[in-house]
């Protein structure tokens, strides 16, 4: 038997008859010129039209060329998934027949694997990606599926595109239970990965035939961001579980924060004989020091990536953030009390909120910024 493939190429087809042969041959190209030993496999449900036969009279010319025709529960993502577990080699690649995907770009994602990467994604939301073409309302389904997706992978611009690839190993043995369009969110959620990387991609509109996109899909969608929401939080692992553990964890040593800052403030003042202005300034310090260390030790200790820099710049980057947060904690007080007419309260509960996302979002990706 001849050795396994470097690489297989799963292209998931319905009624792609006008697409599929110059699809196979462009990317049989990519592979030759970059000298990869690939195998192209396609899955089809079954399309009615000349899908099939155009694979089959390629199978007989191409010994690297596959096809699998599925005859039950139909579906893109049940379609990758069945193909990951018929594929041959150690890194697959998935991309759509129609031409939205660049095929000049595979060898990349190979590169990009075999450097480490776990999951490689073409992105069209990072810069140099984009969107050619597409209807203002195709847009907006788009901008909110990968808004919804970032929730969960927020360091990734393009967590649901159909354009990635992945080691072997990370989809293998996880429980995928694929549904709809999303393929990407399941192995992001469910597989077993570290890193992530990607690449800009411009999406082109399908040369022929038309979408099969339905309202359906985007239900779907929505049931399955809860899954694997659910998925994180009963399993306490994989990518998004931490991401949500370090976000709680985050609030958490904020509240202690509240306490040593409340508490010593109350103990300076009364037993220290300090002016309470004075023993404010302390408690502060005290308070911003406590939060730096716990969430040193704790937040962010489990991960060694999230140690890119010193000690000492961890903890001035710290203090230079906790600033910017109390002052978007206090502008919003001040804005939402004065001109919004809202009971001062409430308005500092928007403004905590407020300087909560920024502490976070640029401590986690400035302060304890990963490689
Ligand atoms: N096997 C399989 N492939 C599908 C199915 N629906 C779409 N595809 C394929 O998935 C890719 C993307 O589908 P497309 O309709 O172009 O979606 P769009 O690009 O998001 O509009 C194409 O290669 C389609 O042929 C399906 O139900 N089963
Ligand atoms: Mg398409």
């Amino acid at each position: 038997m001849d050795p396994p493939p470097d690489l297989t190429v799963i292209i998931p087809t319905y009624k792609e008859g006008e697409n599929i042969e110059a699809i196979i041959r462009a990317v049989q190209a990519v592979l030759a010129k970059a000298g990869i030993r690939g195998e192209i496999l396609v899955v089809d449900d079954s399309s009615p039209d000349g899908t099939i036969p155009a694979v089959r009279a390629l199978e007989a010319v191409f010994p690297n060329v596959r096809l699998v025709v599925r005859t039950s529960d139909p579906g893109l993502s049940q379609s990758v998934v069945e193909g990951f577990s018929l594929a041959r080699a150690p890194v697959f690649l998935v991309i759509d027949a129609d031409f939205s995907h660049p095929p000049d770009l595979i060898p990349r994602f190979l590169d990009e694997i075999r450097d480490g990467a776990d999951v490689v994604i073409g992105s069209r939301y990072m810069k140099g990606g984009g969107i050619e073409e597409w209807p203002f309302s195709r847009c907006i389904i788009s901008s909110g599926a990968t808004l919804l997706g970032r929730i969960l992978f927020p360091d990734i611009t393009d967590p649901v595109s159909g354009f990635f690839a992945v080691k072997k190993e990370v989809v293998t043995g996880a429980p995928l239970t694929p549904r709809g369009y999303k393929v990407l969110m399941e192995v992001l959620g469910k597989g077993r990965w570290k890193h992530a990387r990607e690449i800009p991609f411009v999406f082109r509109e399908r040369r022929a035939g038309s979408s099969k996109l339905r309202t359906r899909t985007i239900l779907d969608y929505l049931r399955q961001v809860l899954e694997i929401f659910h998925y994180a939080l009963s399993h306490r692992e994989g990518e998004a579980w931490e991401e949500w553990r370090k976000m709680v964890s985050f609030g958490i040593v904020g509240i202690s924060g509240i306490f040593v800052n409340m508490g010593l403030l109350w103990l300076l003042t009364r037993y220290g004989g300090i002016y309470y202005l004075a023993s404010s300034i302390i408690a502060i310090e005290v308070s911003i020091i406590n939060n730096f260390f716990w969430n040193d030790r704790w937040t962010f200790g489990s991960d060694p990536d999230h140690r890119r820099r010193s000690t000492p710049e961890r903890f001035a980057l710290f203090h230079v953030v906790s600033v910017g947060g109390a002052a978007i904690n206090w502008l919003i007080l001040f804005v939402l009390t004065e001109f919004g007419d809202i009971y001062y309260l409430l308005s500092n509960l928007a403004g905590i909120l407020a300087g909560f996302v920024w502490n976070y979002l640029v401590n986690r990706n400035i302060t304890w910024r990963r490689g």
